[in-house]
């Protein structure tokens, strides 16, 4: 029932929201992506999401990550790399931000979390990046002697791009109570799976109705929700919502969603708008993963197979 009373998401829709292509524009018209991703146990993830994000158009993708995953994910070469100082077992930690917070604003959208990893130096990450460990340490102050100096060390505050939320960014996130109130209304795609979802309302199970969770998420954290599944719920701050119902086994496989992460990142770049990327970026994916079925099959698919469908799904679109 719930499907009936929200809108599904038709090609006419998507074609509206896609960016326009000028013959005669640099790169630079088309957007820098700088991509805060991988760990040492998922580098993959991290490569995927900045191929899906070269793939849907963007004219720059940069990779942040430790020295040692770089070695290790097996990055287009098209991709530019900053390489961060990392911590025990190639985990990130908070002093990225101070490494990347001068060049953020040279890039038109962020994407944090495909294979992050969820170590505690990399949770002090995100909650830096996000500003909530202000309000972690202000708590402490008088609690911890060398903390109360830490606490008044003047730190740099970050600005952020456009940003698209997923996978451990998400699950760190998460850990902080009250963490969609530091964010920065309308500015975040957040593209959790069910898993995800839980664990960012602190729940064990979800409520079976898939659009109203979303729905309500989304305007309750004043952010665009990516709700995703076999159906798709896409929902914006202002409670509009769209669905994507594209069941389809050759996308349920292991960097699907890093891809869906990278291909909206991109789109925001571009100049699209969260909700539009959000959007567009479901619909391209599950086009890609409609033309990857149609040609090798349900099973056998992998999220690589994904990525040179992309520009496919985008030109029949226009
Ligand atoms: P279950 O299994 O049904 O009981 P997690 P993750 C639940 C990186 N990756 N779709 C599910 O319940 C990611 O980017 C790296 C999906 C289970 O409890 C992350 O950083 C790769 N899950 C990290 O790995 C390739 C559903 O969610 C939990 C669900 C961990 O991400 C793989 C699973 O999710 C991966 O992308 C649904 N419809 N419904 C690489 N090559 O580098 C329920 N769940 O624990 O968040 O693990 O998604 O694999
Ligand atoms: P993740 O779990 O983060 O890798 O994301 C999986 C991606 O694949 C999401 O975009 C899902 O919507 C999509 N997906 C997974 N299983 C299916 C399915 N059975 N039908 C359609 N899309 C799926
Ligand atoms: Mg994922």
């Amino acid at each position: 029932e719930a499907l009936t009373m929200s809108e599904l998401l038709t090609a006419t829709q998507a074609r509206a929201f896609l960016p326009a292509r000028p013959a005669d524009a640099h790169k630079g018209v088309f957007g820098k992506v700088l991509v805060l991703a991988g760990s040492i146990n998922y580098p993959g993830a991290a490569a995927l999401a900045c191929a899906g994000a070269q793939r849907s158009g963007a004219g720059l993708v940069t990779l942040a990550t430790g020295r040692n995953v770089l070695a290790l994910a097996k990055v287009p070469p098209e991709v530019t790399l900053l390489p961060v100082a990392e911590g025990d077992w190639g985990a990130i930690g908070p002093a990225a931000v101070d490494e990347l917070a001068d060049d953020l604003p040279r890039y038109q959208a962020l994407l944090i979390g495909p294979g992050l990893g969820q170590a505690e130096a990399t949770r002090q990450l995100v909650l830096r990046l996000f500003g909530l460990d202000q309000v972690r340490s202000r708590a402490r102050v008088g609690f911890v002697a060398v903390g109360d100096a830490i606490a008044h060390v003047p730190q740099k505050t970050v600005e952020l791009p456009p940003t698209v939320i997923d996978a451990d960014g998400l699950n760190l996130l998460a850990s902080a109570s009250g963490w969609f109130e530091r964010l920065s209304p309308e500015r975040c795609v957040l593209t959790p799976h069910p898993g995800e979802m839980r664990r960012l309302l602190g729940v064990t199970e979800l409520p079976p109705d898939a659009v109203a969770v979303a729905t309500e998420a989304a305007q309750r954290w004043r952010q665009t929700v990516v709700l995703k599944g076999a159906t798709t719920v896409i929902a914006a701050p202002d409670g509009h919502t769209l669905i994507h119902d594209g069941a389809n086994p050759a996308l349920a496989t292991a960097g699907s969603g890093d891809v869906l992460a990278g291909i909206i990142a991109g789109l925001m770049a571009q100049g699209c708008a969260p909700f539009a990327a959000a959007a567009l970026g479901v619909y391209l994916h599950g086009a890609a993963g409609a033309k990857a079925r149609a040609a090798m099959g349900d099973a056998g698919v992998v999220a690589g197979d994904l990525l040179p469908l992309v520009p496919q799904a985008i030109r029949e679109l226009r």
